[in-house]
């Protein structure tokens, strides 16, 4: 028996391609992005990064149509961008097996808000199952595919950060070729816009049959307390009988706290086995339900009439769960909310890497006392001090809508800051828009060749497929002036002036103007492995101006007489601070990198 130590994405990532998984797309976004990247390990598999959530779902759909078993990877905002498609596709069904796979997160670990996306699988009457640990992680990819096939449903696998990066042995199995089933075109099934009065009553008669299913599913399962009289003797002295109802990592959590429990396990979790679950919930004066996110299990059990449920009520709906929490609401104490920061670490802020290009655009933004409409990526960090150069900022794409709309109020120098991947995934539609209803503003590309946040992904701007194999590279300059951008500006991040220059001119044009700067992230391979000649202080000609201080760049400290000092290993020598020094005062000079004393 071969056994692997895995993280939960590597095991789902495994398990789709023993499933005989061929086709898999998505969109990087944590704690989603590891599943994707295991999977373009395999030969077997075409996996990819689609240019966003929804295309990945809807080139999953005809894969899937096409007869090929297809898993779709996003996180939960990508589910968002997705969710059109995701809520037409139950209509219709599939043909080969069509799994997506959804991952929260809980607490915003990597995330601009908190969403709990089993209400979408609810909404869209898709079948849902999530695991609580690696191995089951795999094993339920399997299992997956199997109902999608069997019901001729998508079905969407939910996951949560935890599950997603938590390592455990997993016990490894072989590929399972799977024919590739014939498409037949068959437009009253798969015509969903034309045939959907008749396919909503399948879609109905769908779910009843899941229903009935989920009633005997396997994997729903009921784990007999085992009556250890720890830690809760208060429960078992005052003989209250407790019954937990529980999905995911908080049955491992439970499994710590209530040891004694009987605990009632679904791993299909939608649509429920609220008949067993009734008649469990019979047997005990209290039930907890103990789920992160909203109360999606407590919900529905409630609503079926169960009136001896405790959980959102004791246990809460903001951030993570995790065993403390859970053992503070049990024993009644007030659990506090500023959980994730007990730990003691001197409090700083997120800032960019030595010699990022965002530093440079924002400094020169500020200069120029832009408005700012941020998006999604590296740069969001530009909300923060010290630049707080982000004045909004909601989702991917939103930047270029929203200073359009600002502009339309009168607000003044509105300028729209977005990455390259982000503009790619949802910043083309509204740059069209600007263009096509006449927007007079600045839409800065910061283009640093990668999806830099997310753990530098390739995408359609960089001429990389997942796969590393070599593709047609997106211009954006180009496709600007193809939308009708009459004013456009490709720039190098390390040349201040020029991009201060090319803002200036920009934020006067009286149209919408697009300024294209470009400057690879410096943890990109090639950035990392150049030999790197570090600039230095010349601290007779410096008179401690602090100009360069300004940039907060990380390398750059105040040293003694409190003029600024050069740390040589972690200078990148993107040159920014010697091109704004009044006097000439930073230099770079052929020298060794002295060793890091601290290191
Ligand atoms: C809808 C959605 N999908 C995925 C993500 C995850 N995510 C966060 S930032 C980002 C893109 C960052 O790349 P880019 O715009 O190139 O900026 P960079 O971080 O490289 O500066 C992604 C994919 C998200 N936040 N929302």
């Amino acid at each position: 028996m071969a056994l692997k130590l895995m993280s939960g994405n590597e095991a789902i990532a495994r398990g789709a391609w023993e499933a005989g998984v061929v086709f898999a797309a998505g969109y990087p976004g944590t704690p989603s992005t590891e599943v994707l990247e295991h999977l373009a390990q395999c030969d077997e598999v075409r996996a990819q990064w689609s240019v966003n959530e929804k295309v990945a779902f809807d080139e999953g759909v005809g894969a899937a149509l096409g007869g090929l078993r297809t898993m779709v990877t996003m996180k939960h905002m990508g589910l968002n961008v997705a969710s059109d498609a995701f809520m037409a596709l139950p209509y219709s069904g599939v043909n080969a097996g069509f799994v997506v796979l959804v991952a929260d997160d809980p607490n915003m670990h990597s995330s601009v808000h908190e969403e709990d996306t089993r209400f979408f699988a609810r909404m869209a009457k898709m079948p849902m199952v999530e695991p609580s640990d690696p191995q089951e992680a795999k094993d339920l990819v399997g299992v997956a595919f199997e109902l999608s096939e069997r019901f001729r449903t998508p079905v969407m696998y939910h996951s949560t950060t935890r599950i997603a990066h938590t390592k455990g042995l997993v016990e490894l199995g072989e590929r399972r070729e799977m024919p590739q089933i014939p498409y037949e075109i068959n437009a009253p099934q798969f015509s969903t816009g034309i045939y959907r009065h008749r396919l909503r009553l399948e879609v109905e008669a769908r779910l009843e049959q899941l229903r009935k299913y989920a009633e005997e599913f396997p994997l729903n399962r009921i784990e007999e307390g085992k009556g250890s009289p720890q830690p809760f003797d208060k429960l078992r002295t005052q003989s209250l009988p407790i019954g937990v109802i529980t999905s995911g990592i908080s049955y491992q959590y439970v499994r710590e706290v209530l040891p004694e429990a009987t605990i009632f396990k679904l791993t299909m979790i939608y649509p429920l086995p609220l008949r067993k679950l009734k008649a469990f919930c019979r047997e005990f004066e209290k039930v907890y339900v103990i789920e992160e996110g909203e109360g999606f299990l407590e919900e529905q059990i409630a609503a079926a009439g169960v009136t001896n449920l405790v959980g959102k009520a004791l246990f809460g709906t903001i951030g993570e769960y995790n065993p403390q929490r859970l053992e503070t609401a049990i024993k009644g104490t007030q659990f506090p909310t500023d959980f994730g920061q007990e730990i003691a670490i001197p409090p700083r802020y997120p800032m960019f890497c030595t010699g990022c290009l965002h530093r440079t655009v924002y400094h020169a933004l500020r200069d120029l006392n832009a408005m700012v409409a941020g998006d999604i990526g590296c740069y969001t960090m530009g909300a923060l001090p010290p630049f707080g150069m982000v004045h909004v900022n909601y989702c991917m794409g939103s930047s270029v809508g929203n200073a359009y709309g600002f502009q339309q109020a009168g607000v003044e120098r509105a300028v729209a800051v977005i990455g390259d991947s982000t503009f790619i995934h949802a910043g083309i539609p509204g740059l069209i828009d600007a263009v096509y209803n006449g927007g007079k503003n600045t839409i800065v590309i910061l283009d640093n060749s990668t999806t830099g946040m997310t753990g530098q992904q390739v995408h359609a701007g960089t001429g990389v497929t997942l796969k590393g194999e070599p593709t047609v590279k997106f211009d954006f300059a180009t496709l600007a002036r193809a939308v009708g951008v009459r004013h456009v500006a490709e720039v190098d991040a390390w040349q201040m002036l020029e991009v201060k220059r090319a803002f200036k001119e920009a934020m006067q044009y009286d149209g919408v103007a697009v300024v294209v700067v470009h400057g690879p992230c410096q943890q990109l391979p090639e950035m990392k492995e150049r030999e790197i000649v570090p600039y230095l202080v010349d601290r007779e000609a410096c008179y401690g101006c602090d100009l360069c201080l300004a940039l907060y760049c990380p390398a750059i400290l105040k040293g003694e007489e409190g003029k600024p000092r050069i740390l040589e290993w972690e200078c990148v020598a993107c040159g920014i601070c010697a091109q704004i020094c009044p006097v000439e005062a930073i230099y770079q000079q052929e020298i060794a990198p002295a060793e890091c004393p601290e290191a």
